[in-house]
């Protein structure tokens, strides 16, 4: 318990280093930043939040933020810890389309049983619409109209949810539905 000490060990770094797709030296500098920011070693979900506020100013994105801070939490403890960061790091900065696209599934299957709903799909838009703010938006549609244009092309067997396969077939060669599903704007 108490405060994680302020530097990694060779170990540490070596082992972060084999999990992540960074260099000893680039954890390093992460840590360090890391540790500055939120000096007991874990980020709570305020802290993140108060992150995605400062990017989207004219949003709310507390919601949006919740959810994404659910999928960094790994272990379900309720904050952040450096592991954690640093391994979605990897997967969003350096990860393969696939890990990505594999990460953002997480994201939307808020219950984490394997499946997304249209609920839980329609949840991650309405937050994404919020933290974008209304002139931001580039198109003009409801979330209901953007879940449901996602579904047309994902869900295939037509049983109203859409399974990992579904996802990434679909998620993998379809530019529009990635950005419908506002993957790379830079918002995760
Ligand atoms: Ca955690
Ligand atoms: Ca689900
Ligand atoms: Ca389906």
């Amino acid at each position: 318990m108490g405060a994680k000490q302020a530097k990694l060990t060779k170990k540490e770094l070596a082992d972060l280093s084999d999990k992540t797709k960074f260099s000893p030296k680039e954890i390093k500098h992460w840590h360090h930043g890391f540790m500055k920011d939120c000096p007991t070693g874990k980020l709570s979900k305020g802290e993140f939040s108060k992150i995605y506020n400062q990017f989207f100013p004219k949003g709310d994105p507390t919601a949006f933020s919740q959810f994404v801070f659910n999928v960094f939490d790994d272990n379900g403890d309720g904050s952040i810890e450096f592991e954690e960061f640093l391994q979605a790091l990897s997967v969003t900065s350096r990860g393969k389309l696939e890990e990505k696209l594999e990460w953002a599934f997480r994201l939307y299957d808020l219950d984490n049983d394997g499946t997304i709903t249209r609920k839980e799909m329609t949840a991650i838009v309405e937050a994404i619409f919020s933290m974008v703010g209304e002139n931001e938006k580039k198109e003009n549609c409801t979330p209901k109209e953007r879940v449901d244009k996602i579904f047309d092309k994902m869900d295939k067997d037509g049983n109203g949810s859409l399974s990992k396969e579904e996802f990434m077939e679909v998620a993998k060669t379809d530019k529009s539905i990635v950005q419908a599903l506002s993957l790379y704007d830079g918002i995760v």
